[in-house]
């Protein structure tokens, strides 16, 4: 009866987020270490009903109709590929075979940097996973699928409770066909830091084994010297390095005092000596125009012998046409995203790019109804995550001037919102502002931080490039500043500015040499027990190297499983936006196993602050006690 009821409440028939997680995914379950409860699960429904999730306000529930991933793919051939050459001949043979196609070849960015840069890295793998154990099918002659690294592995932790190693070896597990790629950020791994050499070995060899294949190296500086021990140990391991040139400024721009064509072309030429077996530009923040993607592919081509790899996003909206042009001149591989999560601080959209070169031998060989079929499913996914959408759902040209990354975009939103900054305007503004001081240095995770924490430093002690130099003698700028002009990031492109360096570090003395050369290494097996003894389990070497990385993210992760248990049951509205009063939600444990929950009532705060929030489950009222933090 209790059941009937529930099928016939209002809330239900018009179709909570449920996504066809019981019916596909039996496999996810060997993955998980802590399988949830109900109670876990009601607890952490509850907590987010009470105190929201960080990030959202509270409003409306948004229902989202069933989202399902349409599986009847058209039957594509199985042909050779990137990843089939890879794995019978080795790195070069597949480099090879890469210079020979006549069709561009595509990788699909949007598992990683589509969300990460639509809605700050939010989207979680139960999302994913749908199209995952489809995506050979509909996708059977890709390059490439960027599914890991950048900030997803930390934003897993913070945000989603979620094991990003787990993701990868999903995603390892499901598309065996397809070489998976990662973006490595040079010595600062997937942190925002430098790490020593025997962590960013012990990362790179872990990574590969859960999966990854292709790393694309880059330095936020773009200092060859901290982006050659990655690369060696991406090669130790026998995968490939795509050694990456993070492209800022405008070549066409004849007054251009540093990023000039020459620089790109002698970097490109460093990066090979250093051991790149691919060349990456990575135009973070969608700057390349499209004459300038010609004159730049076309030189590359001319000096290197190994294959270009181009990533730009499509903020001030000319994406496409930049892959056109780079195409026109010869670049082998394009990062492009699924349409539907695809333009402005994205990727641009992988099917626009189809059609832009319809006529041209060089368009890619795609199945246009498959590759639909996996558009609608992000399409519709998409509203799922509106609390973290950038706002922009238009070209931004004025991003040639600010020349922030796509990235950072959403990110520093959240983050200047957050100090209660609501005007991005005058953020980006700042933004431009302190990279004049810094003297015009190359702006990518973690180099753009450093700008976007000292754009809102200045904000809010009202400083600007003239007063700075006064009032800046008695303030202690962040950290992330600091550190850089420490050289703790390294060296930028033409030197510090002096007397910006003085102020910013009063007595310290910043160091010019590789900061990783004076790093201790890490004792691993003392931090393994360290950690024992904090998680009361015996770690795996993965967990160590994710405290190693982010200790307090990690242990804050660790303690919400504890507390929650897993959260791949739960569908992603209620995650984050808990749920409302006389409003049910499916809850799917495991294959055969779902059931049916209502939230029947939110009592008042007590004396103490705790809420008891009562819930029907199968015809039994279950009351949870939750302390309201407000
Ligand atoms: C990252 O490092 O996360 C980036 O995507 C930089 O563009
Ligand atoms: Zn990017």
């Amino acid at each position: 009866e209790f059941m009937q009821k529930v099928l016939n409440h209002p809330t239900f028939q018009k179709g909570q987020a449920h996504t066809t997680f019981v019916d596909h995914t039996p496999e996810l379950f060997h993955f998980e270490r802590k399988p949830s409860t109900t109670n876990h699960l009601l607890k952490y429904i509850s907590d987010v009903t009470v105190n929201g999730f960080p990030g959202t306000t509270h409003h409306k529930k948004v229902f989202v109709p069933d989202i399902k991933l349409e599986t009847d793919f058209e039957e594509t051939p199985a042909k050779e590929n990137a990843k089939s050459v890879f794995d019978r001949n080795g790195v070069e043979a597949a480099m090879n075979w890469v210079k020979q196609q006549e069709k561009v070849l595509i990788t699909d960015t949007t598992m990683r940097d589509a969300h990460q840069s639509l809605f700050a890295t939010r989207m979680r793998t139960k999302d994913m996973l749908p199209v995952i154990e489809n995506y050979e099918k509909a996708f059977p002659n890709v390059f490439s699928a960027e599914v890991w690294g950048g900030a997803t592995f930390d934003v897993a932790y913070r945000f989603l409770n979620e094991d990003p190693w787990e993701r990868l070896k999903i995603m390892r597990k499901q598309m065996p066909h397809t070489l998976l790629q990662m973006l490595l950020r040079g010595s600062n791994a997937v942190g925002y830091k430098n790490y020593p050499d025997n962590v960013l070995k012990e990362f790179i060899s872990r990574s590969a084994q859960n999966g990854v294949d292709v790393f694309r190296v880059f330095d936020s500086l773009n200092w060859v010297v901290q982006m050659e021990k990655p690369i060696e140990f991406v090669r130790d391991v026998g995968k490939i390095a795509e050694g990456t040139m993070c492209y800022t400024g405008d070549i066409l721009n004849p007054a251009e005092r540093k990023y000039s064509l020459d620089y790109y072309r002698s970097l490109a030429h460093d990066l090979v000596g250093a051991g790149s077996q691919i060349i990456g530009i990575k135009d973070m923040a969608g700057l390349l125009k499209p004459k300038a993607a010609y004159e730049l592919v076309s030189a590359l081509k001319a000096d290197l012998d190994v294959p270009i790899h181009l990533h730009t996003h499509d903020t001030t909206g000319n994406g496409v046409a930049t892959l056109v042009e780079a195409t026109r001149a010869g670049v082998d591989v394009v990062d492009v995203a699924a349409s539907s999560l695809s333009g402005t601080t994205s990727q641009p959209s992988m099917s626009s790019f189809y059609y832009a070169l319809e006529g041209n031998k060089r368009q890619p060989d795609m199945n246009m109804t498959n590759v639909e079929k996996v558009n609608r499913y992000w399409g519709g996914i998409k509203p799922f995550y509106q609390d973290f959408m950038n706002g922009t759902t238009s070209p931004q040209t004025d991003i040639y001037q600010t020349e922030m990354p796509g990235g950072q975009y959403s990110n520093l939103q959240q983050q200047a919102k957050a100090l209660g900054i609501e005007d991005f305007e005058l953020v980006k503004k700042t933004y431009r502002e302190v990279n004049e001081l810094l003297g015009d240095i190359i702006k990518v995770t973690p180099s753009s931080k450093v700008v976007g924490d000292f754009a809102i430093f200045m904000i809010q002690n009202n400083l600007n490039s003239e007063n700075i130099f006064k009032l800046g003698k008695t303030l202690d700028f962040p950290e992330s500043v600091v550190d850089f002009f420490a050289g703790d990031i390294g060296q930028p492109v033409g030197g510090f500015p002096e007397k910006l360096q003085k102020l910013v570090l009063k007595d310290r003395k910043p160091i010019t040499v590789r900061p990783g050369s004076l790093a201790a290494p890490v004792d691993f097996d003392r931090v393994k027990s360290e950690l024992a003894e904090k998680i009361k389990h015996d770690p795996t070497p993965e967990e160590v190297l994710s405290y190693i990385l982010y200790p307090e993210v990690f242990l804050g992760y660790e303690a919400n499983v504890e507390r929650f248990g897993s959260m791949y049951a739960l569908d992603t509205t209620t995650f984050y936006q808990g749920m409302r009063p006389g409003e049910t939600v499916h809850i799917d444990f495991a294959p055969g196993r779902s059931i049916i929950v209502r939230l029947d009532s939110i009592s008042t705060a007590d004396d103490a602050g705790n809420r008891s929030i009562f819930y029907s489950l199968n015809g039994q009222t279950i009351q949870i006690m939750i302390h309201d933090k407000s």
